[in-house]
């Protein structure tokens, strides 16, 4: 008989023969020989190790326990895509970004930012806090889970405030590739749009120096142009908000002093307000190639005048703006409660009719119309009927399903021509239906929700770099091998809020944690793709090339006034931080209390 050896010895000469095959099965055997040479005590102790692995992984990994417990749906083509990208990000993700940092950290030396594209860099905290994270998510994952992700966030802002401060203190918007800075309204923008996000972060020094410069060094008294909407939206509220949380009057004393500046905007033959206002002059008018206004500016103004109007006491601001959903409420040219794009402010009509969109211009007409009515205390019956009646022409002329995967989209109609076309500006609208139905409106605006939040995160999941374009296209022919289509004109990325801003609301509503998942993966991907080395981060020009996203040199304010902010309420458990029940967020991320009874 032959000794045990000599199957070794077999195998040993095919290997050497070059066989593939016979190099595995030698190599198969070697184990199998050490195996038995173990003693039982080991091979137990070895047994009982793997089996701990296995349960652990399988209870920790969310795709697995989604499919087990039904959460995630969908055709298998997304499945299949979900589970992929929920490997590479999320918890996983972050043990996965791990392993990342620790392979870039090869090149790097101590003390020195790591690079992760061109352009993006995680630097040593950074990858301190993510490696921490990863030390701590291992062992108590799911109490201290949401803690680590509140810290990315916190991280996130003190880098865009780093460029912020360094190269663009005090004026509008960062361009954080060339280090220098843009002017808008030469207002300080990003800073009072980023207020109320320090405040909610805890961001004390940020918020310490940042309330100094409000107070010593912002004057409205200036001859410069501003445009209604944008400055009553990231000014007005964002002083108004600050106001409230914080209890310090000298942000209110500005919020009436920038209030009524932009009051001239509302001197037209219609009532309908100018787009422009000068407020150092206090002269206003339209843009300089129409008399028109756009819709969803004159009709997004209202929470932030209405509150100036309760605060100061002066019916005047609620006057002006409620005459305004007065007006549009009455007018011929709804298409089942959706509205046209424009409105004249000579004869107060509707303008370039027959175009129905929820996308830009008309976008927060339908989101004011329900924030309205809670803001007053659910007693303003015409803005209740015109906000149920513009869902159901949603509904009726906008929905369709995309193919192959039966994506439930919005897209436009344009003198009763459909186009698939859908703005990432639409992805409020799951947020808006999902807050509707918790103050008691249908429960299928919840249904619709869910199916379109899935559409937006979709919009990031399908693309190269995770992150959305501006624009997506859906396919609708049979034979389609995917859902979303991208223009080369609409490939760019403004770091917008519209998707995690619906995703707070999602989870705020449901407690399902994979929205909170979603929204991982895609500060994940802002990290990796828009964050820059100088500090800042960055809109990009094309979500469709990981190697070369583009950096177009810009920060929008809103980065630090919402997408942060959403963020961060996002992944806090704590339906007390900022409770849907007591506040009601302006189009710009500001919150803004709930009137205590109908005014
Ligand atoms: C913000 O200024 C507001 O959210 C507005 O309602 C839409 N555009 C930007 C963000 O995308």
């Amino acid at each position: 008989m032959l000794p045990p050896s000599r199957r070794d010895f077999v195998s040993l000469t095919l290997s050497e023969s070059g066989s593939y095959t016979n190099s595995k099965q030698w190599r198969r055997q070697s184990c199998w020989r050490k195996w038995k040479q173990l003693s039982r005590l080991q091979r137990s102790l070895i047994l009982f190790t793997l089996m701990l692995l296995l349960v652990c992984g399988i209870a920790t990994s969310p795709t697995l326990i989604g499919h087990w417990r039904g959460e995630i749906r969908g055709p298998p083509v997304l499945q299949n895509r979900l589970q992929t990208k929920t490997n590479v990000s999320g918890l996983l993700g972050v043990e996965n970004q791990g392993l990342d940092l620790k392979n870039e950290n090869k090149g790097s030396e101590g003390g020195k930012p790591i690079i992760s594209w061109r352009g993006a860099v995680i630097e040593e905290e950074q990858e301190k806090s993510q490696l921490l994270s990863l030390l701590i998510l291992s062992k108590y994952k799911p109490i201290l889970c949401s803690e680590s992700r509140l810290e990315a966030v916190r991280e996130a802002f003190r880098h865009a405030w780093k460029g912020y401060k360094n190269f663009a203190w005090g004026h509008d918007e960062l361009k954080p590739i060339s280090n220098s800075y843009g002017e808008w309204f030469g207002l300080g923008l990003t800073l009072i749009d980023a207020l109320d996000t320090m405040w909610i972060l805890g961001l004390k020094e940020e918020f310490a120096e940042a309330r100094e410069w409000v107070a010593r060094e912002l004057s409205f008294n200036k001859n410069v142009d501003v445009n209604l909407f944008e400055s009553t939206i990231r000014i007005l509220g964002g002083l108004l908000s600050t106001y409230h949380l914080t209890g310090d009057s000298m942000f209110l004393e500005k919020a009436k002093d920038i209030g009524s500046r932009l009051m001239p905007a509302f001197n037209t033959a219609s009532k309908i307000p100018y787009s422009d206002v000068n407020i150092g002059k206090g002269t206003a008018h339209p843009p300089q190639w129409t008399s028109d206004s756009t819709v969803a500016e004159v009709t997004s103004i209202q929470l932030e005048f209405r509150e100036l109007s309760r605060l100061t006491g002066d019916p005047k601001y609620k006057l002006a703006v409620m005459e305004v959903m007065k007006q549009v409420h009455k007018l011929d040219g709804k298409q089942d409660g959706l509205v046209p794009m424009f409105i004249n402010t000579h004869n107060g009509l509707f303008t370039h009719q027959g175009i129905y969109t929820l996308g830009a211009r008309a976008d927060s007409y339908y989101e004011y119309l329900l924030k309205q009515w809670i803001q007053g205390g659910k007693t303003e019956n015409e803005l209740l009927d015109d906000y149920l009646l513009a869902v159901e022409g949603v509904k009726k002329n906008l929905l369709k399903k995309s193919t192959p995967s039966d994506l439930t989209f919005v897209g436009e109609l344009s003198h009763g021509h459909f186009s698939p076309k859908m703005d990432h500006l639409v992805c409020f609208l799951p947020g808006t239906l999902a807050l509707g139905a918790h103050y008691g409106l249908p429960t299928d605006h919840m249904e619709l929700a869910k199916q379109l939040m899935e559409t937006c995160y979709q919009m990031y999941a399908q693309m190269e770099t995770g992150l959305s374009p501006e624009i997506a296209h859906f396919n609708m022919h049979e034979g389609s091998t995917q859902d979303v289509d991208v223009k080369i004109a609409d490939r760019h990325n403004l770091l917008r809020p519209e998707t995690v801003e619906s995703l707070f609301y999602m989870y705020r509503f449901t407690e399902d944690k994979k929205y909170q998942q979603w929204g991982w993966e895609i500060l994940q991907n802002f990290n990796k793709y828009t964050r820059v080395p100088t500090g800042g981060y960055t809109s990009i020009n094309n979500v469709r090339d990981p190697a070369n996203p583009n950096p177009r040199d810009k920060m929008e304010s809103f980065f630090l006034g919402e997408t942060l902010k959403y963020f961060y309420l996002l992944f806090s458990n704590d339906p007390n931080l900022i409770s849907l029940d007591k506040y009601i967020f302006n189009t710009e991320a500001h919150p803004l209390p709930i009137w205590p009874q109908a005014e």
